[in-house]
C-alpha cells in the first residue's frame, strides 16, 4: 500500500476540484526496530534510567528557559522553532500524505509512529520526504505494551511534543470472525480507539509542557460514524448502545466483542471505533482544554477511496469504490489533498478552535461540521472515557 500511496501522491494535482457538492451542506456530497536516540536497550539499570530521564528534563527546562517555542538564530533574529508532530499510521494513505505536506513546509519535524518500521522508511523515501524532517519510531497500537514503550522512547528522546495526530486505523469489512489485539480486545476498536486513547492520555503531559504557540491533539474521525449523513446510514450503522460489550472487555469470553453487545460485524466495529474517536476528542476538550490551552480537534478529511484502508475489501469493491465516490457521490478526495487538509488542522493558525469536528466543502474550504446525536452525546462520552480508562489500565 505504501507503493500505491506514494505513486498517487505526485500525480494527483487536480485536487481543488474535489471534495465537492453537498446535499446537507455538512459532511460532503451527494445526497520493529524502535527509533531511539537513547535506545531503551542500552539502559542497564534503574539508576541509569533515572539519570537519563533527568537529563531529558534538564534539556526541556533549558529549552523552556530561553524563550517559548522560539530559537535565537545566529543573526540574533528570533525564529519559531520547528514544531514536533507525532503522526500514527504515517506509513500510508492519509498519514503519509500529511507527513509529506507538513515536512515539505520545512516548519515541522514529523515523528512517524508506525508498526512496520521498514515500510514507513520506504514510504517516506518514495514520497520524497526530506530525511532531515522526519524520523520513524515503532508503535503498534494493537498492543498496550507497545504504546507504553513508544511513549517511554519518545520521552527519553527529550523532544518537546507540540502536536499529536491519532490517525492509524484498521478496517475489516469482510471478516467473518473477530480478531484481537495483544490485550484481547476486538481488533478495530482495540487499535483505532483504545490504543490511541492510551497513547493520547500518556502524552498529554508532554503536550501540556510544550512551549509551542499552538499545541494540538487531533483524532481522525469519519462521516461513516455519523448517522446524521447519508454515508452514515449505509448499513451496518454505528451504534455504541449502552456500551455493555465494552464494559465487558470486548474479548468475546464473558461479553460480546462489539461495544453495544451485539454480534461481530467488522464494518460496524470500524464505524463504532470512529464514533469513539470523535467522542474522545470532545471529552478531552471538556476535561482539559481550559486548563491546558491544548486544541482538541477531529475531522472528516473526505473519502480517500484509494488508500490501504480498503485492503481487506473484496476486489470488486476496491475497483468500483473510487469511481463511485468520484463520479456519483462526489465525496472523493485524493490522498494528497486529504493530507493538506489534515496538515491545516495541525498547523493553520486559523484552526485553533477546540472541540471541533472539521470538514471541507467543494472549494476545499474548511468548516465546523455537526456531529450526529450519538457522536456528540456528552453522557456517552463520559462513560466511554471511564470504561476505556479501565480497559487500558489507567483506572
Ligand atoms: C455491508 O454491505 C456488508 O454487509 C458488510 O460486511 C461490510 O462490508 C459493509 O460498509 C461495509 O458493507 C453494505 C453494502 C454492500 O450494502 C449497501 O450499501 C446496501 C446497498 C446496496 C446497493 C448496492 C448497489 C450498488 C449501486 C450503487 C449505486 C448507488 C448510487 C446510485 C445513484 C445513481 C445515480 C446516477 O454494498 C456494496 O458493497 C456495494 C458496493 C458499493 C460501492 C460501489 C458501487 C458501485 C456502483 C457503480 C459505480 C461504477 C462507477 C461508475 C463510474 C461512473 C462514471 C459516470
Ligand atoms: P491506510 O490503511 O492507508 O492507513 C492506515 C495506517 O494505519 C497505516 O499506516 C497502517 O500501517 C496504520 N496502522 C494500522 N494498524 C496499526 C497498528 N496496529 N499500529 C500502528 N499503525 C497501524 O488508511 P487511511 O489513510 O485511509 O486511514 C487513515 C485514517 O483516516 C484512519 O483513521 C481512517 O479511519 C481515516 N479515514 C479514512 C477515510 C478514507 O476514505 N480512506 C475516510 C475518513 C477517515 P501499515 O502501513 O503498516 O498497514
Ligand atoms: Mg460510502 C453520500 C455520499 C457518500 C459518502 C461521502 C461516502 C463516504 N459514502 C457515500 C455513499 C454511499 N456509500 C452509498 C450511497 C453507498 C451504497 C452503495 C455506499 C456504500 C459504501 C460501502 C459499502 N460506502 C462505504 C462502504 C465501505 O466499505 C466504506 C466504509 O464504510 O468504510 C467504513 C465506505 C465509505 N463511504 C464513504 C467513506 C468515507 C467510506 C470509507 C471510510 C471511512 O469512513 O473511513
Amino acid at each position: 500500500m505504501a507503493l500505491q500511496a506514494t505513486s498517487i501522491l505526485p500525480s494527483s494535482l487536480s485536487v481543488h476540484k474535489e471534495g465537492k457538492s453537498s446535499l446537507s451542506g455538512k459532511d460532503t456530497s451527494f445526497c520493529g526496530v524502535s527509533f531511539s536516540e537513547v535506545s531503551p536497550l542500552v539502559i542497564r539499570n534503574k539508576r541509569e534510567l533515572k539519570s537519563q530521564r533527568l537529563s531529558v528534563g534538564q534539556i526541556r527546562a533549558q529549552t523552556a528557559a530561553t524563550s517559548p517555542g522560539v530559537n535565537q538564530s545566529t543573526q540574533g533574529k528570533k525564529t519559531l522553532r520547528k514544531g514536533n508532530v507525532i503522526i500514527t499510521g504515517a506509513s500510508s494513505g492519509l498519514g503519509l500524505a500529511t507527513a509529506k505536506a507538513l515536512a515539505d513546509t520545512g516548519k515541522w519535524h514529523v515523528i512517524m509512529a508506525c508498526r512496520d518500521f521498514l515500510k514507513a522508511q520506504r514510504a517516506a523515501k518514495s514520497a520524497g520526504i526530506d530525511k532531515e524532517n522526519f524520523i520513524v519510531m515503532h508503535l503498534d497500537l494493537s498492543s498496550l505494551d507497545s504504546v507504553r514503550q513508544f511513549v517511554d522512547n519518545f520521552k527519553r528522546s527529550g523532544k518537546p511534543l507540540d502536536v499529536l495526530v491519532c490517525n492509524a486505523a484498521v478496517y475489516q469489512p469482510t471478516a467473518k470472525e473477530p480478531s484481537f489485539t495483544a490485550d484481547g480486545f476486538e481488533l478495530s476498536v482495540g487499535t483505532n480507539h483504545l490504543g490511541h486513547f492510551l497513547l493520547a492520555r500518556l502524552l498529554l503531559d508532554d503536550l501540556k509542557t510544550s512551549d509551542y504557540p499552538s499545541k494540538r491533539l487531533i483524532i481522525v474521525g469519519s462521516i461513516t460514524g455519523n448517522t446524521n449523513t447519508l454515508a452514515g446510514n449505509v448499513p451496518p450503522k454505528a451504534n455504541l448502545g449502552d456500551l455493555r460489550g465494552m464494559a465487558g472487555g470486548l474479548s468475546g469470553t464473558n461479553s460480546s466483542v462489539m461495544i453495544d453487545g451485539g454480534e461481530f460485524d467488522g464494518a460496524k466495529a470500524y464505524k463504532d471505533s470512529k464514533v469513539c474517536n470523535m467522542l474522545t476528542m470532545q471529552e478531552f476538550h471538556r476535561r482539559y482544554h481550559e486548563e491546558t490551552g491544548i486544541t482538541f480537534a477531529s475531522l472528516y478529511p473526505g473519502c480517500i477511496a484509494t488508500t490501504g484502508l480498503f485492503r481487506e475489501h473484496i476486489p470488486l469493491f476496491r475497483l468500483l469504490f473510487p469511481p463511485f465516490q468520484k463520479y456519483i457521490t462526489k465525496g472523493y478526495v485524493s490522498e494528497e489533498e486529504s493530507g493538506k487538509r489534515l496538515a491545516q488542522v495541525v498547523g493553520e493558525p486559523s484552526l485553533t478552535k477546540s472541540g471541533v469536528y472539521w470538514s471541507w466543502n467543494k472549494t476545499s474550504a474548511s468548516f465546523e461540521n455537526q456531529l450526529s446525536e450519538e457522536a456528540s452525546d456528552v453522557e456517552k462520552a463520559r462513560k466511554l472515557w471511564e470504561v476505556s480508562e479501565k480497559l487500558v489500565g489507567l483506572a
